[in-house]
């Protein structure tokens, strides 16, 4: 295994520590709902946003609570997206992280409220004291994570997804709605780390360049796994995009081009990172390992 991964599986064990502990076990008629957050948030993720926080927040020698809790926030908000995407109304899936999605071993109301309600312990987590002593830094957590998931964000990509199944989208709304469905969250986990830090702004400046480059890698990367993988180690359905006649950036780049465009956008990422010196190895190597991955 390469050490970058064994440095991912390790934080992913102590996010998945922090979330079991985070996340309640709920009593009475309502327990359902707190079972299903957890069937969701418990499963075997890669934990890659949480690890984006945690490796931000080190380059500013950020205290390990606070970036757990920040890493267990953005993780609820990715299981909700995850949780809604695979719903009969969205993609319709029945596999996810390996297991049955949580409709299939809930029902369908139950998976909702699964999903909102990770949406809201989000925000939950972040406006905590616990999280960071000042409230003014609280705030900045809070919108952060606000405007990458909602409308403007995550949700907005998705919306824009749906309406051009119908049409044929160009390359640059594809890029647009890539940017905001998965790379806002991937930027966001970045600004979260730097935000707990009171980055100064070159700084901030430089972590949003590299976030904004490891975000479309990381989605072209799994445009590719959706032709190239397979459902065992993906842990979902795959070849969902071109059965379902979607553009994406393998059908419109070809598989080769699409390839080395995520590379070239893994090692310009990487550029950014150039004023934190070997702190921030880590960060250096996840970029090429989001676009190496199998899973
Ligand atoms: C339904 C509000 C709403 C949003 C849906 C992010 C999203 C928008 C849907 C997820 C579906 C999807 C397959 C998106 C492509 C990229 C992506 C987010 C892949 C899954 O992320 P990983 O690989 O998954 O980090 P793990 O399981 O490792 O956490």
């Amino acid at each position: 295994m390469s050490d970058i991964r064994k440095t991912l599986d390790d934080v992913a064990r102590e996010v998945d520590e922090w979330l079991g502990v985070l996340l309640p076990e709920g009593e009475g008629p309502e327990a359902p709902v707190y079972e299903a957050m957890r069937y969701a948030a418990l499963g075997p993720g890669k934990r890659l946003r949480p690890f984006l926080v945690v490796e931000t927040g080190r380059l500013f020698d950020v205290d390990r609570k606070r970036l757990m809790r920040a890493g267990a926030a953005i993780e609820c908000v990715h299981t909700y997206s995850l949780v809604h995407d695979d719903l009969p109304c969205m993609d319709d899936d029945d596999l996810r992280r390996g297991r049955p999605t949580v409709h299939k071993a809930y029902d369908e109301a139950t998976a909702v409220l699964a999903g909102d309600a990770l949406l809201t312990f989000a925000f939950e987590l972040l406006a905590h004291p616990d999280t960071h002593p000042d409230a003014r830094v609280r705030a900045a957590l809070v919108l952060s994570l606000a405007k990458s998931s909602g409308a403007q964000g995550m949700v907005g990509g998705q919306m824009i997804d749906i309406v051009s199944e119908k049409a044929k989208p160009t390359e640059t709304l594809i890029a647009r709605l890539q940017q905001m469905k998965t790379g806002a969250l991937i930027s966001c986990a970045c600004e979260l780390g730097a935000l707990l830090g009171q980055a100064s702004p070159e700084a901030l400046h430089a972590i949003v360049g590299y976030s904004r480059d490891l975000g479309l890698a990381f989605q072209i990367a799994d445009d590719v796994l959706d032709v190239t993988g397979n459902v065992e180690e993906m842990g979902k359905a795959v070849g969902k995009d071109a059965d379902m006649g979607k553009a994406t950036f393998v059908s419109l780049l070809g598989l080769e081009r699409a390839k080395s465009q995520a590379e070239l956008l893994a090692q310009q990422a990487s550029k950014y990172l150039d004023m934190f010196g070997a702190r921030a190895d880590n960060l250096r190597k996840i970029a090429r390992y989001v676009v190496e991955r199998r899973s």
